[in-house]
């Protein structure tokens, strides 16, 4: 659970916190019975932690199928990463693994933790792949071999330009995309998705977790490769590492904030994959990642912290996000606000500044048009609730930039149905 300091400052993230623990042992009993099915499950608590909820709530074979896919997929990130794999014994496994899944005999020891279990003991997962139905297989063989023969093209393949940097992304993310709107689809509950709309969907959380992951990336060892485009850095420093140091601290920001706002671009495409979704569970499992997205941008913008440890939502923030993401108001309502928590962060002096706040300001208009936003609505006791359970994360963020007519609608709203602390509590960030 979340720690108790952080705990007693946010007294609020209690109740969250305390369902998501009861939800996860509730999971855990649910574990099957048969040996591959336990292993497989068991080991998506271990590798995806609150994810792993989310996914257990969709309907069985959907769910069995995503569980699937997504150990493959860490699979087959786990013989990318391991930079102690020579590129001529890695390059032939990343390609064939669409192949590897087939064969219950097939297993690779590589990886540390828990990966290396997974590694070593792979052929549960092929055992539970074959029980799928044929649909699910043919997409998830198809996504592995595709994502397969992209890294494999990467191995030797530094990011250099902002076309790289998305070409990447798209096999490693965007293919997941794809993948997903596929095993959706062959569950008879979604059309079919664009594989545009689909691949933003990867790219966006990818971009995101490249962000974040800046230092932990740059001071891994062995030496990891790094995906932060040259195209954009190299406009910044001389050397990507060189953004790490005190001296660099001002170009660092701008740098993170070019990144930051190349990501927003895919915000839009977001929304709209999800405003098409019609199952629950399907919805909840899509748009709870992509809420702790833009609120770790939120987070990580202009904030040298990305530079000198890990920068992180508070657990009882993801908590939160995975109790109360239920439909789309209260996606647009989110994305609205952590729009709002970045825009005044925006300094002026920065040399994206224009084009960031053009970023965040399409974003909120998306937001706006959707209708659920418009101020007819916020006379709706139920919208009211909605409209307060995010604002009550950052209750003075929140009101900032909207319109002076909803801000006061809003500071009525947030003060007749908050708890009094949580209102008046002057919010600095999301720790
Ligand atoms: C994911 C994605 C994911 C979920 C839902 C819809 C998606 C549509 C397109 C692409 C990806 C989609 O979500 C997970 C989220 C996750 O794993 N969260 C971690 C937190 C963390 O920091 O790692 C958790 O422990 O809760 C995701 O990040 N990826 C992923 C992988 C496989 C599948 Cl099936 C779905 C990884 C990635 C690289 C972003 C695609």
């Amino acid at each position: 659970m979340g720690s108790l300091a952080a705990v007693l400052r946010h007294p609020d993230d209690l109740y969250p916190l305390l369902k998501l623990k009861m939800a996860s042992r509730q999971a855990e009993k649910q574990i099957p019975p048969e040996p591959h099915w336990a292993f497989c499950y068991s080991m998506l608590h271990k590798v995806s932690r609150s994810f792993a909820l989310v996914i257990q709530q969709l309907g069985t074979d959907l769910r069995n199928a995503v569980c699937i896919f997504y150990l493959v997929l860490r699979a087959l990130d786990t013989v990318e990463d391991d930079t102690s794999i020579p590129t001529d014994v890695k390059v032939p496994i990343l390609i064939a693994f669409h192949r590897h899944v087939y064969d219950r005999e097939w297993h690779f020891s590589c990886g540390t933790k828990e990966y290396k279990v997974l590694m070593d003991q792979f052929h549960h997962v092929s055992t539970a792949f074959l029980e799928l139905g044929k649909g699910y297989q043919d997409a998830i063989e198809d996504i592995t071999k595709r994502m397969g023969a992209g890294m494999a093209k990467f191995i030797c393949k530094e990011v250099e330009s902002i076309d790289d940097y998305d070409e990447y992304c798209y096999y490693v993310a965007g293919l997941v995309g794809l993948g997903l709107s596929k095993l959706f689809y062959a569950s008879g509950t979604e059309d079919l998705a664009p594989d545009s709309l689909s691949n933003s969907m990867g790219l966006f959380l990818q971009k995101t977790n490249i962000i974040r992951d800046y230092l932990e990336d740059i001071n891994e060892i062995p030496k990891c490769r790094m995906f932060w485009p040259r195209e954009i850095w190299s406009k910044y420093v001389n050397k990507l590492e060189d953004l790490k140091y005190e001296e660099n601290s001002d170009k660092a920001v701008q740098c993170l904030n070019d990144m930051v706002t190349n990501a927003l671009m895919h915000v839009e495409d977001c929304l709209k994959y999800m405003s098409a979704l019609r199952d629950h569970a399907i919805f909840r499992f899509c748009a709870i990642p992509q809420i702790m997205a833009i609120g770790t941008l939120a987070l990580c913008y202009n904030n040298i912290e990305v530079f000198r440890g890990v920068v992180k939502m508070r657990r009882g923030l993801t908590a939160k996000v995975i109790d109360r993401t239920n439909n789309m108001t209260d996606v647009y309502l989110a994305f609205y606000d952590f729009s709002n928590i970045l825009k005044p962060k925006i300094n002026k002096n920065d040399p994206n500044a224009t084009k960031t706040l053009s970023r965040v300001e399409a974003i909120q208009k998306a937001c706006m048009d959707s209708g659920v936003l418009n101020k007819r609505f916020v006379k709706v006791s139920k919208f009211y609730k909605q409209l307060s359970y995010f604002s009550s994360y950052w209750p003075l963020f929140s009101l900032t930039s909207l319109p002076p007519e909803q801000a006061s609608s809003r500071i009525t709203t947030i003060f007749n149905l908050l708890p009094g602390p949580s209102i008046v509590r002057p919010i600095k960030c999301l720790p």
